[in-house]
């Protein structure tokens, strides 16, 4: 039987961050159930509404959004709040302590084939001299995060969080409706064979990660190991693979587009998985900096992707 232990004790961090993390994953339980009715709930398909991504909504990112909003509206310790799935902050009290960042449902694409799909949230201290419609209570770097967590609805729904120490992993015992402490420290392995990317947009990376990719999957001779390559089409289930065997996870830019930065988000998914993966001794980059030295400049900014196990992260970035 696994210890059924606080997921935060008050000896390691403040009561107030507590009882935050504590409402998000009340709202994340209860997603976890709407996932797992599948079509039974009624919450499979799209709805006829594009969010400000430009992505067309399924019905349960518009329900695990409200299950957010309806949340974190009632939570004394939030200033304001950001979600990927909504065009601007929403003030909710203005002595909030901290302000939080989420994508309610991760790799969304997913729900219709019963694929992976996940919740990524991020948490800051507040800025009190800022009013709490101000975007730039989120134009904060990497660093300041004080706690960072995704949840995977998979087989089990499971939990990874930090608050700045180790990156813990936690699986939800749906008997009493807590989550169990099920890995005390994760640890990204140094390196491992096994790469992340979607190789449909190899002909649009640049040119050093097409090389970089080129030297993982040429022929490997004098008994060098061969790699595999596995893409999820949801961060959170390419990233839990990551912290459990190790790994490299890639989301480059459109090199034939100008100004081109990637597809994935730097507050809702790079920010947050960051913390996570250096947390557990791997590394994070854009490419071109430390994703948890990077400044957000725009709430829904986009940024190139490389993170995973340390060597090989340094192995991709000594090309580039
Ligand atoms: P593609 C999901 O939409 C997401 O933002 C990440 O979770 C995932 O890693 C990526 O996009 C998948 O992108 O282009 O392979 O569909």
């Amino acid at each position: 039987m696994k210890r059924l232990i606080p997921v935060l004790r008050a000896d390691e961090v403040e009561l107030d961050l507590i009882m935050l993390i504590r409402t998000i994953l009340a709202a994340t339980k209860e997603i976890s159930f709407r996932v797992s009715q599948g079509a039974l709930g009624g919450v499979l398909g799209s709805t006829l509404d594009e969010n400000i991504q430009g992505e067309t909504q399924k019905k349960l990112d518009v329900i695990a959004n409200q299950l957010f909003k309806d949340m974190l509206l009632n939570e004394g310790n939030v200033k304001s709040f950001a979600s990927e799935e909504e065009d601007t902050v929403v003030a909710v009290h203005d002595n909030g302590k901290f302000v939080v960042a989420f994508d309610p449902l991760d790799g969304s694409s997913n729900i219709d084939i019963n694929g992976q799909i996940g919740t990524i949230f991020t948490i800051f201290p507040a800025i009190d001299s800022l009013a709490a419609d101000d975007e730039k209570q989120f134009l904060r770097k990497g660093h300041e995060q004080v706690a960072a967590g995704y949840v995977l609805y998979g087989p089990s729904t499971m939990l990874v969080l930090s608050t700045g120490k180790q990156t813990r992993c936690f699986t939800l015992d749906r008997t009493h409706g807590g989550y169990l402490l099920t890995h005390e420290e994760m640890q990204v392995p140094a390196d491992a064979c096994e790469f992340s990317i979607n190789m449909s947009n190899y002909s649009k990376w640049p040119q050093y990660i097409q090389q970089y990719i080129d030297g993982l999957i040429s022929p490997k001779g004098d008994g060098a190991p061969e790699y595999n390559m596995r893409w999820n089409g949801a961060m959170v289930g390419d990233i839990h693979r990551i912290l459990t065997r190790g790994g490299i996870f890639l989301y480059p830019q459109n090199a034939l587009k100008q100004g081109d930065t990637g597809k994935l988000r730097l507050l809702y998914e790079a920010m947050p998985m960051a913390m996570l993966i250096e947390g557990a001794g791997g590394l994070a980059s854009s490419g071109t900096q430390d994703i948890m030295q990077t400044r957000l400049t725009q709430l829904h900014q986009r940024v190139p992707v490389i993170m995973g196990s340390k060597k090989e992260v340094e192995a991709c970035l000594s090309i580039c």
